[in-house]
């Protein structure tokens, strides 16, 4: 591994919990439309974008909404969602990611962000890492959502880096595909049966340091 090989992470479920509020807002709409949302919808909806995530659930309850409608339910769930995420701090990152992302940066080793999400710079503020990552592409910045690899792309590119010597950290299926599309090496972190397709998974930072990653080939 050079000096130059760049690490990019994903943010919900990654970085920080908050996989666990997506589902909480996405469940309490759900559940006001009469459609029922469990853990193994949730999912599916995971890396996947806001609009995206919505005529998902209204497919599975059969339900079509005026575009107006859809609207306002979408703003309705974020408004929801951020009242959870405000509530958060740095104790809020997730174990061992914090102290990984300083051993990277003492090593000299571009580090990114690559969210679907469109609040991922406020989320980013709550937790003080607002000043952490040398490239940030986010759900604003993106037309095309994961499992298109567009978000990691761009980040490559704003890095000056080839996807070959990206080591990408994702928590959904979605988001392992992306990484893997893009020719970049997918680092799945949650459970190894949901995602499986990733090159390498971890439970969590906890299991693993940096040597891991020292000798680990490019993809080419
Ligand atoms: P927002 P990630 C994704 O973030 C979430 O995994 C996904 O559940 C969410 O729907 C998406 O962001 C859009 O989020 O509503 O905040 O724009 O995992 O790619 O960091
Ligand atoms: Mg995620």
């Amino acid at each position: 591994m050079q000096n130059q090989t760049a690490f990019i992470f994903d943010l919900d479920g990654v970085i920080v919990d908050t996989a666990k509020f997506h589902f909480l807002a996405w469940q309490k709409l759900a559940n006001k439309i009469g459609i029922d949302f469990s853990e193994k919808e949730n999912e599916q909806l995971k890396g996947v974008s806001r609009v995206k995530s919505l005529e998902k659930i209204l497919s599975w309850g059969n339900k079509t909404l005026s575009d107006q409608e859809f609207q306002r339910l979408m703003e309705e769930k974020n408004q929801d969602y951020l009242n959870y995420v405000q509530q958060m701090s740095k104790d809020d990152i997730l174990p061992g990611v914090k102290s990984f992302l300083d051993e990277l940066k003492s090593k000299h080793h571009p580090i990114a962000l690559g969210s679907a999400s469109k609040n991922a710079k406020t989320i980013l503020k709550c937790v003080d890492l607002n000043d952490t990552f040398d490239a940030i592409v986010d759900g604003n910045e993106v037309t095309k959502a994961k499992p298109n690899p567009e978000v990691f792309l761009k980040v490559a590119k704003l890095l000056n880096t080839e996807p070959q010597d990206c080591f990408v950290f994702e928590d959904s299926i979605a988001g392992i595909k992306a990484a893997n599309v893009g020719g970049m090496i997918s680092i799945g972190i949650g459970d190894k049966e949901t995602l499986r397709e990733a090159d390498f998974c971890f439970k969590n930072f906890n299991e693993f340091d940096y040597q891991f990653f020292k000798n680990i080939k490019s993809k080419t």
